[in-house]
């Protein structure tokens, strides 16, 4: 029974001493945010095309954006088994999407004994909770002690409109068959599977715990298809909108891999969607997904604030790959270049510098031992990032700083600041001059000025480069064709006009 003493002290106390009570244990809370295909015209990053993002400004307000860091493979399952396992897909031969609970087997040498990243949080007593889309699929069996799973594919899907949805199934619609799509439903947010997520993990920040959490939430907007309620298309109106550039020859100075790689035959291309008149319908579809996400990740953000958990805990937003509206000919992610491997990532919580911005080239590798760093724990000898944490506070440990990213076994491309470069698995090369060049338009990988450079980056690129492992079981480009093949699938179902 409190006493007349200690209510007159938590008077006293009460405008000196912070309001909410504070854990008793002594390691920061992870709360882990991954968003599906989200690149970076947020508005903490280049808001383009007049993009709605206020919640991502606040939480880039709150602590640090790196606004060139990049993925370590441009396809979903990839780039999230680089971020788990804290490898390089080079080292894991984990090129294509492997089932979340064949990661890690004792036939793939890399990963057999590898410890995910909740894991190692795990190992520590924290209490580990996800739900959504945080590895390719969900995530492996019994890794978190919590798990709200994940809504199969990318639905909500209307009944008129045949959307494929990544996995093999559906019927033929008067539209036709593909995974992108665009356009105003379900009727309301509540619809929409990664609200129910939010709703999940508000209830969760609310309670409290004896140990500290690590808590995963995995979006799966702005994935396609690129549905979500009418009211955020009504954020874009049509006439506002712009498209991103696109060089109608640009990729007559392309490898034939790369070619390759770019082509995939169930994307929507850009001459398509000029011909129709649909290009700034689709990037109208896209910044509203991002405006759905955004009021989704407010939802987070004001139960955080609100819990007693807003003082200790870090936050680590990240999207597994760029996005493409149109760029080099196409509607996708599945490319080497700038617009394909560069996306979000922001770090607020205790130590982490606020309303910062980071400009140098960094891996979303990095993830992985930074969360160890901040947190206080023993660095994990396997990570092959290096941590983001002296970075933060130090301008000189950004000089010399890089991201290589990976698509399929020994294709390679380098980002430093200013330029790029590109690395087939024959040998072909492109080079790009990003002062005189920022689109990638002109591949001077010929130009004799930049051969001292090339040379400097190519020497930085993997040396192993493991084979393909056996449950990375498709290539890129064969597993769409017999897509394609199978399904009947073309290039949208968006209404002919
Ligand atoms: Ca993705
Ligand atoms: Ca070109």
């Amino acid at each position: 029974m409190k006493t007349f003493f200690t209510f007159f002290v938590s008077l006293v106390f009460a405008g000196t001493i912070p309001l909410k009570a504070q854990n008793s244990h002594e390691r920061p809370n992870v709360l882990f945010i991954a968003i599906d295909d989200l690149n970076n015209w947020i508005t903490p990053i280049s808001g383009f095309s007049n993009a709605k993002t206020p919640n991502f400004a606040r939480l880039a307000a709150m602590g640090v954006t790196f606004t060139d860091a990049h993925c370590q493979a441009p396809l979903c399952g990839p780039s999230r088994a680089s971020v788990m396992t804290g490898l390089r897909p080079s080292t894991t031969g984990l090129y294509g999407m492997t089932d979340d609970n064949k990661l890690r087997r004792p036939d793939n040498p890399a990963t057999k004994e590898i410890i995910f990243l909740p894991e190692y949080f795990k190992n520590y007593g924290y209490h580990t909770m996800g739900i959504g889309k945080l590895f390719h699929e969900h995530a492996p069996d019994g890794l978190f002690d919590e798990t709200g799973s994940r809504v199969k594919g990318f639905g909500p899907l209307p009944k008129e409109r045949f959307v494929w949805d990544g996995y093999g199934e559906g019927t033929e619609g008067v539209h036709g068959k593909t995974s992108t799509d665009w356009g105003a439903f379900p009727e309301s947010d509540s619809l929409m599977p990664d609200h129910r997520s939010v709703d999940w993990v508000v209830e969760r920040l609310h309670k409290d715990y004896d140990t500290p959490f690590f808590m995963g939430l995995g979006f799966l907007r702005v994935h396609v298809p690129l549905y979500v309620p009418q009211k955020w298309f009504d954020l874009h109106p049509i006439d506002s909108i712009e498209t991103p550039p696109n060089l109608s020859d640009d990729l007559k100075d392309i490898p034939p891999i790369g070619l390759k790689i770019n082509d995939l035959p169930m994307m929507p291309s850009t001459e398509w969607a000029i011909e129709l008149g649909e290009w700034k319908n689709i990037v109208q579809a896209y910044l509203a997904c991002m405006s759905f996400v955004d009021y989704e990740l407010g939802r987070v953000l004001d139960a955080l604030e609100s819990s007693d958990h807003a003082d200790d805990t870090i936050i680590v937003l990240w999207s597994d790959h760029g996005y493409r509206l149109g760029e080099k000919g196409t509607f996708a992610k599945h490319a080497l270049w700038e617009t394909a491997t560069k996306a979000p990532l922001m770090l607020a919580g205790p130590n982490v510098p606020k309303n910062k911005k980071i400009k140098a080239p960094i891996e979303m590798l990095s993830i992985y031992p930074t969360l160890l760093e901040l947190s206080g724990l023993t660095p994990y000898d396997r990570n092959e990032g290096k941590s983001l944490v002296p970075m933060l506070v130090d301008e000189t440990k950004e000089e010399g700083s890089y991201a290589i990213t990976t698509f399929g076994m020994n294709n390679h491309a380098i980002k430093v600041e200013g330029y790029r470069y590109i690395r087939y698995e024959d040998g072909t090369e492109e080079f790009y001059d990003h002062s005189a060049d920022p689109n990638e338009w002109s591949n001077e990988v010929n130009t004799p000025e930049f051969k001292p450079k090339i040379e400097e980056l190519n020497a930085l690129l993997p040396t192993v480069n493991a084979k393909w492992d056996e449950y990375s079981n498709y290539t890129f480009q064969p597993y769409f064709v017999e897509q394609k093949e199978k399904t009947g699938m073309r290039t949208t179902s968006a209404p002919q006009k």
